[in-house]
């Protein structure tokens, strides 16, 4: 009897209870824009002074790296406290080689996220506002130098929204950060799939819209999904001519 109970509670609150929505990005077509090969000296700044723009990751079957995709106003179900809360997902992004990596990470407003020096030599990191193409940027958000290898420092957001870093001691040197309202949110690696991560939280059922970014479209994509037992999936299509 006992072990009848303990193994219901242990499966309501086996992993896969947590909401778990994923799928795939691709690109349809090519895109307006290529990315670009030039020579950037700079002491202490990886091997190679051969340096590329990151504005495209491309798969051979249009795969689509560098999206962000997230849960428009997710119905979060209230979080059992009996539960020990997993540790928070710890987003970082480093420096290294003079680079960012990643070139695109989503992050939730008000929650910290890990800057990294992996290089050693001085980096500055200058956070803007981004207000779309062809805008000029908006406010300073932070602007700090890290002047160790293996410096780290927590940094946040307080609000919604895209903001760039960028080094000024090197101009190539970009990236970019979506910042989101709520938990549940991904970016797709060089195989195009994402995982949308919600924490501890739980999905009600229902539709909800969702949507994907990419930095070098002016709109994101949206569509509706149907939430069930926490569980969907979903896949987008970019038009690459819509692309800048
Ligand atoms: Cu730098």
């Amino acid at each position: 009897m006992w072990k009848a109970i303990v193994l219901v509670l242990l499966a309501a609150f086996a992993p896969g209870s947590f909401a778990d929505i994923t799928g795939t990005v691709t690109i349809q077509g090519k895109p307006n824009s290529k990315d670009e090969t030039f020579v950037a000296q700079a002491p202490n700044c990886g091997e190679s002074p051969i340096r590329h723009t990151e504005n495209w990751k491309i798969g051979p079957k249009g795969e689509l790296a560098d999206v962000v995709v997230w849960v428009v106003d997710p119905k979060l179900l209230p979080f059992d406290t009996t539960i020990e809360p997993a540790p928070p997902p710890k987003i970082e992004i480093k420096q290294i080689g003079c680079r960012y990596d990643p070139h695109v990470i989503a992050v939730q407003a008000g929650v910290p996220f890990t800057i990294i020096n992996a290089d050693p030599t001085l980096h500055n990191v200058h956070a803007k506002v981004y207000n779309g193409p062809g805008q000029p940027p908006g406010a300073d958000v932070f602007n700090f130098g890290q002047v160790y290898q293996g410096q780290k420092d927590d940094k946040q957001f307080d609000d919604p929204g895209i903001y760039t870093l960028q080094c000024d001691v090197h101009n190539w040197m970009q990236a970019w950060v979506k910042v989101l309202k709520d938990p549940g949110f991904g970016v797709t690696g060089p195989d195009g799939a994402f995982k949308l991560n919600f924490g501890n939280n739980t999905l009600a059922d229902g539709d909800y819209k969702i949507d994907a970014w990419h930095p070098r479209f002016a709109q994101p994509l949206e569509q509706t999904i149907h939430v069930k037992n926490n569980t969907a999936t979903v896949t987008f299509q970019f038009d690459g001519s819509k692309s800048f």
